[in-house]
């Protein structure tokens, strides 16, 4: 009977002093591989008489079996330590208080048209609005600007490639078409104001190709200018927080009211900072009129039954002036720092833009 009792109690011992997996790896090489110490046992067989052979071959066979079971034995509980180990010491820490994320802001123009639409909402007028791209009688015929009139260069145009038909669309240079669309399908009386973005082929210090409007307009029977100076008054008052707000109409020229007026309030200058209300200075923020009889003709109303009023306030101008903002050109230009310094906190009421007039 032969004895491996050594090589046994080495093998074992090997596989049971191994501290890693790399030291397992290299003593199951030193055992069972090519060269190994239990493989070199087995090649001696060939050299044994034949009726010895079967004795060995089960003896050595059996060895190794013993310490390939051993090594793997020792591989699955380094493992399983090694597993262990790793959920110790990776676990999820959700104590751990989340990173802050960054929270949106409210741009100045919006925040400004959801001041308006509140201050008008209150004073009974709804919201309308309508396609950015416009076509040549809703943006100036129907609102008495004809081929060729003088107005048309007075709003630098975009202008979209020709159509088959000849005519061509144009990005809005005003909002007033929106009153337009909303006249062709709805009878007076109403009021309502139409914010949004309009375009003009002009960029400057003061000027940006994309700025923001808001008008308002008012029909009925016996509209007159009293009641769209109280209605600016009512608006500038809210808006601005100040109670004694004089307004100065100054006359002027639009196709599209007659009588046209620019609009002042009252201002004064202290140590180089602007404070709206009675002082020796005027600041200009729109411009106000009658609708002209020509544009409620281009609507199919009839002028001898109704009339009314309209104004045009640019939002950029009226968010510098409330929030002390000097320059128009950063509005658009999506600079953290200065969105961080003029933006405003969410508001906690849904938003009445674009939801209310039907
Ligand atoms: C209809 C009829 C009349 C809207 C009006 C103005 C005067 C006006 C400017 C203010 C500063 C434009 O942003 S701005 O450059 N607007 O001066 N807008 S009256 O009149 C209308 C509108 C629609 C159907």
């Amino acid at each position: 009977m032969s004895d491996f009792s050594d090589i046994r109690i080495s093998a074992l011992d090997a596989v049971e002093k191994s501290i890693s997996l790399k030291m397992l790896e290299d003593a199951r090489v030193a055992l069972l591989g090519k060269s190994g110490s239990i493989t070199a046992e087995l090649k001696k067989m060939g050299a044994l008489p034949p009726e010895q052979r079967k004795e060995f071959g089960q003896a050595v066979n059996s060895l190794k079996e013993e310490i390939a079971a051993a090594l793997d034995a020792k591989k699955a509980t380094m493992e399983e330590t090694e597993l262990s180990a790793r959920l110790t010491s990776e676990t999820l820490d959700i104590t751990l208080a989340p990173r802050p994320e960054t929270q949106g802001s409210i741009h100045p123009v919006t925040q400004v048209i959801e001041e308006m639409t509140a201050i008008f909402g209150a004073m009974g007028f709804s919201v309308a609005e309508g396609p950015e791209i416009e076509d040549d009688f809703h943006n100036f015929t129907a609102l008495n600007i004809p081929a060729n009139h003088p107005a048309r260069q007075m709003h630098d145009t975009f202008y979209f490639p020709e159509k088959p038909d000849g005519t061509r669309n144009l990005l809005r240079t005003h909002t007033s078409p929106v009153q337009i669309r909303w006249m062709q399908h709805h009878q007076p009386p109403y009021r309502f104001i139409a914010p949004g973005r309009v375009y003009r082929c002009d960029s400057d210090m003061t000027h940006a190709p994309m700025f923001h409007q808001i008008e308002a307009l008012v029909i009925d029977k016996s509209i007159t200018m009293a009641h769209l100076k109280g209605c600016l008054t009512q608006m500038v008052r809210s808006f601005f927080g100040v109670e004694d707000v004089p307004l100065r109409f100054r006359p002027s020229f639009f196709p599209f009211t007659e009588p046209s007026a620019e609009v002042d309030i009252g201002c004064s200058w202290e140590n180089g900072e602007l404070k709206i209300g009675a002082g020796k200075s005027w600041l200009e923020i729109g411009g106000c009129g009658m609708v002209h009889p020509n544009v409620l003709k281009a609507v199919n109303l009839d002028p001898a039954q109704w009339q009314g009023f309209a104004f045009g306030m640019g939002i950029e101008r009226m968010a510098m002036l409330k929030y002390g903002i000097p320059d128009v050109r950063p509005f658009f230009e999506s600079d953290a720092r200065w969105l961080a310094h003029y933006s405003f906190a969410p508001f906690d009421i849904p938003s009445l833009v674009g939801g209310l007039a039907r």
